[in-house]
């Protein structure tokens, strides 16, 4: 038998090198085209063997090597970025690293390497970025067939972006620092201009972070244009301590008493809460808020593209939405079948305003260079 088999071989690699150049190399589901020359397994094997002798396989194709490498670009939270990553390493045995960066910081990495890209999938951080990225052409097309199981109003119809997860914006306050002040936790966007809450609020500056964008295109969306939420955010402007590159990092300034109120999402204030910042509380303003919807996408040029889907089919399974609960990471996840922390802020439970995803993505530019130039110059 064995000497059959090296006689079907050598007789194929015979017939291989006799094909026309322009011939692609026989494979086991396409034998050649040639109407001439007779299947490689009628010449090397005349007679049918006896119907009790195993048959040759037919060859196979060779499959791609295992890609050794990953390198992610991680917007959402600095420990579950790590808690993300070593999973995946440990699951799949490729050596995966990640650089944490803001939205926006993100964006603007992605815009100073397209020519030469650091990293090969983005995971995290609001869509509204992603859709700006992808207005851009920084984002390659990937549709996971895992993404089947995703909502529609939650990914890309043509997989330029994938829900991961989705959250409600809100706000964070210190409810020691907002009884010193005799003022009530606040419940409308209105309560935070109150003049007793002057340099009393932080938030985010949307260029850098995809959470005050969030916070600025809520403003749009409830009050009906651009004008209506700039006129809304320089009033705000007047109660603002500071403008932060981070978007989570206004909740830590309430969480040590700096502030009193901070504008984050509200799956942060109840992480910061249960690190031990026990006297935050989350409250939603009855206007209406915002939310985001946390992406994933390929990146235009991956240097590991493989990989790079890998993950993203690996992101979108329940298995690893399970993950964030373990780091106090409480955002809702997107595929049906992963378990809801207790923790979790519903949507169903907060009113939400009319977020127009694509809008918002297509506007951000425009709106961020708005804000710089118009609100964080203002005078207080
Ligand atoms: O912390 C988790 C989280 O809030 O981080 C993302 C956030 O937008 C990234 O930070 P920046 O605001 O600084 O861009 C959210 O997607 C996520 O829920």
């Amino acid at each position: 038998m064995k000497r059959l088999s090296a006689l079907i071989a050598s007789t194929a690699v015979a017939l291989a090198a006799c094909a026309a150049p322009t011939t692609p190399a026989p494979s086991a589901s396409q034998p050649t085209a040639s109407p001439t020359q007779a299947p490689a397994a009628s010449v090397a094997e005349p007679t049918k063997p006896p119907a009790a002798e195993p048959t040759t396989p037919p060859p196979t194709e060779v499959p791609a090597p295992k890609p050794e490498k990953l390198t992610v670009l991680c917007t959402p939270q600095e420990d579950w970025c790590q808690a993300m990553t070593k999973a995946f390493q440990d699951k799949f045995g490729i050596q995966t690293s990640y650089v944490r960066l803001s939205s926006g910081e993100a964006l603007a990495k992605l815009r100073a390497t397209k020519d030469n890209p650091e990293f090969s999938v983005w995971w995290g951080g609001p869509a509204d970025t992603y859709i700006a990225a992808a207005t851009e052409g920084l984002l390659e097309p990937y549709i996971s067939p895992n993404a089947a199981q995703i909502p529609d109003a939650q990914k890309d119809p043509n997989g330029l972006w994938t829900g991961v997860y989705v959250g409600a914006l809100g706000f964070c306050s210190n409810k020691n620092v907002l009884s010193q002040l005799g003022v009530e936790k606040p419940k409308s966007w209105e309560d935070l201009l109150n003049p007793k809450l002057k340099g009393q609020v932080a938030m985010a500056h949307p260029a850098s972070s995809g959470t005050a964008y969030t916070a600025v295109w809520t403003q749009v969306a409830r009050l009906g244009s651009v004008d209506a939420a700039f006129e809304y955010l320089n009033k705000l402007h007047q109660n603002i301590l500071q403008y932060t590159k981070s978007g989570s990092a206004p909740g830590q300034m309430a969480g040590r008493g700096e502030v009193a109120v901070s504008v984050i999402f509200s799956h942060d204030c109840v992480k910061f809460a249960d690190e031990g910042m026990d006297m935050l509380e989350v409250s939603f303003p009855e206007e209406g808020t915002g939310y985001e919807i946390g992406g994933v996408a390929l990146i235009k040029g991956a240097p590991e593209p493989e990989a790079a889907k890998m993950w993203i089919d690996w992101v979108l399974t329940a298995e690893a939405q399970e993950i964030g609960p373990t780091v106090k990471s409480y955002q809702l996840p997107t595929n049906p079948n992963a378990k809801v922390s207790e923790r979790s802020v519903k949507l169903s439970e907060v009113k939400l305003v009319d977020y127009n995803f694509t809008e918002a993505g297509k506007s951000r530019k425009e709106i961020t260079k708005r804000f710089e130039d118009e609100i964080t110059v203002a005078p207080k």
